[in-house]
């Protein structure tokens, strides 16, 4: 996967792409991040990306002119068929779609990315209605900028790349990727400061093991998120479990 970021701060993503399972990932050639700096694309003296907003207030708006340019160079430079192959192009705001682990999933199928990170005090609205083809929200905050809520999309996009972790199974077991929060997990001691590692876990009955942790999630996820089991696919007996405990 190629993703393609645009920004106005390129130095904000040194640290996070350059750390273990994302650093092997590039090695592995299994993704290529580019950074691109919005300012690049200016063509005045002092680089402006950005102005003051029609109908006045408060905040600078970000321009279109430089953003329009570095996404039409990033999609020269992929070389995507127009209409043939797919290019998301997102733009990162408090008013986007909200993320989830579905929408790292959907993500995570396209062969190219193209996040633009705005500003918090706008971006001209342009460039939400010609340019991009999707928004996304990390959660209902406000952030500064959307490099964080990049560099957190991209993190949960790339893991789920086949061959980016050890083993595949490790993202099927994650939180929300079954709809559920994720059983209590333990390594050695057996016994720390008095506390002891359930004994099922180590009775090496691999049936009852996952019969505990299938019961510990839903148990984790009805005391937590219960709104996250309204929308999990339980069957019939998974639902009768969360009866019996919802009567604990
Ligand atoms: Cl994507 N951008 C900003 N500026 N704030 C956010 C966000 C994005 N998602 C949540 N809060």
């Amino acid at each position: 996967m190629q993703i393609d970021i645009l920004t106005l701060f390129p130095q904000l993503f040194q640290g996070p792409f350059s750390e273990g399972i994302f650093q092997r990932a590039v090695d592995r050639k299994l993704v290529q991040v580019n950074i691109h700096n919005i300012r690049d694309y200016t063509h005045d003296r002092h680089h402006t990306v950005d102005d003051y907003a029609y109908g006045g207030g408060a905040g600078m708006v970000l321009k279109p002119e430089p953003i329009f340019e570095a996404v039409e160079k990033v999609k020269k430079d992929t070389g995507l068929r127009e209409g043939v192959e797919e290019l998301p192009v997102i733009l990162l705001t408090p008013q986007g779609r909200l993320f989830s682990q579905e929408v790292a999933q959907e993500l995570a199928s396209y062969s190219n990315l193209v996040l633009i990170c705005g500003r918090y005090e706008g971006v001209d609205e342009r460039v939400r209605q010609h340019l991009a083809t999707d928004e996304i929200s990390i959660g209902d905050y406000v952030l500064g900028g959307g490099e964080l809520a990049a560099m957190v999309v991209v993190d949960a996009v790339v893991r789920l790349l086949p061959g980016v972790l050890g083993s595949e199974a490790s993202a099927q077991d994650d939180s929300h990727t079954m709809g559920l929060l994720e059983y209590p997990q333990y390594t050695r001691p057996e016994v720390y400061r008095g506390w002891a590692v359930p004994e099922v876990l180590r009775s090496g009955n691999h049936a009852q093991i996952a019969k505990w942790r299938h019961e510990q999630a839903i148990l984790r996820t009805l005391k937590r998120r219960p709104e996250l089991l309204d929308r999990a696919n339980l069957d019939s007996a998974e639902k009768q479990l969360v009866d019996s405990f919802k009567k604990l």
